[in-house]
């Protein structure tokens, strides 16, 4: 598989429930190079941003009040497959139906509060790259010795 760039963001509650580590340590382990990482607010107009594609949705409202209630952790993850790699990682979108063993599936119990956002395809990738990071915010750190992992 091609090397590619994706977006996730740890959503409010990781931090406050203390797991942002527990869930980036399973991020890590996987093998993903992150190549940048912040903590944000993030304001009401970034989030509708983000989201603009369920802007008409009943849901979308309770979705920026929930993103913009408390601080994100913003990463870019870099990888073989990445965008797909971490979509499989984080489980399905619906609560009842993301399996045990995914990030998801172990740690959330509501849709709408499912704790992490994975971008679903490499053009969503560079778009929400673009909208959470400025380009010297990452870091390409790779230097060819950790072709074991
Ligand atoms: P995010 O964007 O959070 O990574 O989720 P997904 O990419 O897996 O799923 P999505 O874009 O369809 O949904 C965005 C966000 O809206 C919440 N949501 C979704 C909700 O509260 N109710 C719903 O019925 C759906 C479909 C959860 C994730």
């Amino acid at each position: 598989m091609a090397i590619e760039r994706t977006f996730t963001m740890l959503k409010p509650g990781v931090l406050s429930r203390r797991i942002s580590g527990e869930i980036i340590a399973r991020i890590e382990r996987k093998g993903f190079d992150i190549v940048g990482s912040k903590l944000m607010r993030i304001s009401r107009a970034l989030a509708e941003l983000h989201y603009a594609e369920h802007r008409d949705k009943a849901f979308f409202q309770e979705l920026v009040d929930y993103i913009t209630s408390g601080p994100v952790v913003a990463m870019v993850l870099e990888g073989d497959g990445a965008v797909l790699m971490l979509r499989r990682l984080c489980g399905s979108t619906k609560a009842e139906d993301a399996a045990p063993g995914t990030i998801r599936g172990d740690y959330a119990m509501h849709t709408g509060l499912n704790i992490i956002h994975a971008s679903d395809s490499v053009a969503s990738a560079s778009r929400e790259i673009a909208l959470f990071f400025r380009p010297e915010e990452i870091i390409d750190w790779k230097d060819g010795n950790n072709d074991w992992i």
